[in-house]
């Protein structure tokens, strides 16, 4: 997807312009994939941006750089701010967020500890992840013949720069197949998940997701979709899944930040349920959609007013 240019970038403590937001060539994180970052969404309301979840995302990101002993330079409110003021900067009023922390230049060679690490937060409007129609049709996936990186070469509690090349592996073999997207099983044979989004079935009106451990991120809107699922009153469970069990199920969705609530329509050439949206994903892309608007005040803690200072 083509990036829409903005004016700013946020660059180590200062908002610089977009055309300057540069980085060596050298830069350890370009050679070995050591940065750690996040991607949040900011919504259009009433009060003007919101970003969904942004206490959610940065504190992932601490954890993310904790397990690569990447000291980030800044405290998570001062992180919080930058975002705010990016927005601002930007004039925009619903926009897709980047916050990336790398190892920048100074030092060559695997050891990144002794490399200076950069801060960016960048902004930009970002639609509909897998297209606009997705939302609504849904998407055809493929079961990936790549495995997704085990918990213990490249840890999925992390949000690592170098580990989303096993995504794109995924990614190029599903498209080159001529499907919208991968999912990728772990060594087992279990489904982890999408190469950015996490899945779920329903299953006789219950949902089903596979639980962190079987190798999926620990995804924010996975998460805010249990919540959501549980107050409508669906029962929701944390449980592996093969990819057989995508084939039966009545429904079938990926959750992100950039994918949102996209339902699967087809898995491997099957078709799942009806093969369009299913009335469960429908009813939980409603309330998902409302919340991030502010229209629903059981969520109003999960969005932070881009206009309010402080
Ligand atoms: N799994 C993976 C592998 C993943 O990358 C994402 C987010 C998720 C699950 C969903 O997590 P969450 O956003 O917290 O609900 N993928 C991000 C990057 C996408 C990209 O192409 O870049 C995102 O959605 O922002």
């Amino acid at each position: 997807m083509p990036i829409t240019q903005v004016d700013r970038i946020w660059m180590d403590g200062q908002l610089v312009d977009w055309r300057d937001a540069h980085v060596h060539v050298l830069s350890h994180a370009l050679h070995y994939g050591s940065g750690v970052f996040e991607g949040i969404r900011a919504y259009e309301t009433a009060r003007g941006p919101a970003v969904w979840h942004l206490d959610e995302h940065l504190k992932r990101l601490f954890r993310s750089a904790k397990l690569y002993h990447l000291e980030i330079p800044y405290a998570r409110e001062a992180l919080a701010e930058a975002v705010k003021d990016t927005i601002r900067a930007n004039g925009l009023t619903a926009c897709y967020i980047r916050p990336l922390v790398v190892r920048g230049y100074g030092e060559m060679g695997v050891n990144p500890l002794q490399a200076p690490v950069n801060v960016i937060v960048a902004v930009w409007p970002w639609g509909a992840y897998l297209g606009e129609e997705a939302l609504e049709r849904g998407v055809r996936i493929k079961i990936s013949s790549w495995r997704r990186n085990a918990q213990n070469a490249l840890p999925a509690a992390a949000k690592a720069t170098g580990q989303y090349i096993n995504s794109v592996l995924a990614k190029i073999e599903s498209l080159k197949a001529g499907y919208d997207e991968a999912i990728l099983l772990n060594e087992a044979g279990q489904i982890t998940d999408g190469s950015g989004e996490n899945v779920f079935i329903v299953r006789d009106g219950v949902l089903v997701t596979p639980p962190t451990s079987a190798g999926c991120l620990d995804g924010i809107t996975r998460s805010s979709v249990m919540r959501i699922a549980r107050d409508l009153g669906y029962e929701v469970r944390e449980e592996n899944l093969v990819r057989t069990d995508l084939y039966n199920a009545d429904e079938c969705f990926f959750t992100g930040t950039a994918a949102e609530i996209t339902p699967i329509r087809e898995v491997d050439d099957r078709v799942v349920g009806e093969g369009h949206r299913g009335p469960i994903t429908k009813e939980l892309q409603s309330v998902f959609f409302a919340a991030t608007k502010g229209e629903d005040p059981r969520y109003a803690d999960w969005l932070t007013y881009v206009e309010d200072r402080g």
